[in-house]
């Protein structure tokens, strides 16, 4: 069965606006951040009209109705990622803080001096820069699987790098510049047999691809509900329930406490003990309601939507003479199409494409080192979701050709 895709674009009233008169949006940047279908905005306005309240403290109506929509949310996305417990689902505000709440949390309790941090060449800054500033402030050391010209991982060198017994694995699921979708479950199980506790990046694999968190076995795993449907300001770290309850709590403050006096205090239990102070409710509810969203329509159902358009994407922007592509082929890789066009910066072809109402973005992606490594500072990409048509990518060709017109 497929999608039923003009059912779909009418739950994203914003697919309708036009950018200029007579022009209609073509939204291919769902990478940076996704659309939102009217029964997420519907279920957070709701919440606000009928039952909003602060979450935890309060014994009446509304505070319990707030309570438990927010702690359903929990529920919804803890089964989503076939989470044992709900009690391993941490709400945090993206991907970026899940990562820093490892950070912080677990490896400054963890790691010293000299210990190994193995991360990838692909990673965007927020799997890179609190390593950094930890390697600054612990004198950790940190190494990385390279990337192939291919846009793959090179598993013999991640081998030999286990052999340096890391104390932290940490990579991304699936690339936001190359499409890369990496083997997780193999990168985990070599990061254990090794002795490696392994934290993976799923902001851009948990909105397109069946996520099962217990098979993969990953100890940690960070996403945010922006990229899949759901609003801003909500993230999840997943963490097995052994580790988080090793770990001393992030940040302090109310809701994170089981009692405090006046020179001490004892922390809340899982998954409280890392959320202090009122937190995101309406987004919480909003993300459970992108969850159902999405799991009404079917996880493999969207994964093989975006694999035609992609395939179809790769085809058509390969035919256009001067532009070259970044990543693997259509098979080892997401919904993401990440390009050059000889002779244009990829700034001015972003911005010419906008013209005809199409949003690609243009830059380095929060992925510096590894434009470096291809030796560019900059790429325009196009990237797909469950909404997006061929019609779309066919318009994005045709401006593509436009573009190349223009500069001669
Ligand atoms: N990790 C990966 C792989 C990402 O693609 C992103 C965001 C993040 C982490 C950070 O997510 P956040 O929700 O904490 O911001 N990637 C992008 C992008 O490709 N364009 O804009 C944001």
């Amino acid at each position: 069965m497929k999608l039923n895709i003009t059912e779909i674009r009418k739950d994203f009233p914003i697919l309708e606006r036009e950018t200029r008169k007579g022009v209609r949006v073509v939204y291919l940047d769902s990478t940076a951040t996704s659309q939102k279908p009217l029964q997420v905005i519907e279920a957070m306005n709701d919440y606000y009209r009928r039952s909003n309240a602060n979450i935890h403290r309060g014994v009446h109506t509304l505070a319990e109705e707030a309570t438990s929509m927010y702690e359903g949310a929990r529920e919804k996305i803890a089964r989503f990622i076939n989470a044992a417990s709900a009690r391993e689902i941490i709400y945090t505000r993206n991907t970026t803080e899940s990562i820093n709440l490892v950070a912080y949390s677990w490896a400054r309790a963890n790691l010293k001096a000299g210990d190994l941090v193995v991360l990838t060449e692909m990673e965007h800054h927020s799997n890179l820069v609190p390593w950094h500033m930890l390697q600054m402030e612990r004198g950790i050391e940190l190494d990385f699987i390279p990337v192939t010209q291919d846009g793959l991982l090179e598993l013999e060198t991640y081998k030999s790098l286990l052999d340096r017994r890391p104390k932290l694995v940490s990579f991304t699921h699936m690339s936001n510049v190359l499409g890369t979708i990496n083997p997780a479950a193999e990168i985990i199980r070599l990061g254990h047999e090794a002795g490696a506790i392994v934290l993976v990046d799923g902001a851009q694999s948990v909105p397109h691809l069946q996520v099962d968190i217990q098979a993969l076995d990953a100890d940690f795993y960070a996403f945010s509900a922006h990229k899949m449907c759901g609003p801003t300001g909500i993230g999840i770290l997943y963490g097995k329930t052994a580790l988080l309850d090793s770990m001393p709590p992030f940040l302090g403050g109310g809701d994170m406490i089981k009692e405090v006096k006046l020179r001490s205090f004892r922390a809340n239990t899982l998954p409280h003990k890392f959320e202090a102070g009122t937190p995101a409710i309406a987004e919480a509810i909003g993300f459970g309601a992108a969850v159902d969203y999405l799991t009404g329509i079917g996880m493999d159902k969207i994964a093989a939507h975006e694999h035609e358009i992609t395939e179809y994407a790769l085809e058509r922007l390969e035919e256009i003479p001067g532009v070259k592509l970044f990543g693997p082929s259509a098979d080892k890789k997401g919904g993401v199409a990440a390009f050059t066009l000889e002779g244009v910066h990829p700034h001015d072809v972003a911005q010419i494409l906008d013209q005809d109402g199409i949003a690609v973005r243009a830059g380095h992606h929060c992925a510096q080192p590894l434009h470096e490594k291809f030796g560019i500072p900059a790429t325009s990409r196009a990237s797909f979701y469950l909404y997006n048509t061929k019609d779309e990518v066919d318009i994005l060709v045709n401006g593509l050709y436009k573009v190349k017109e223009m500069f001669g």
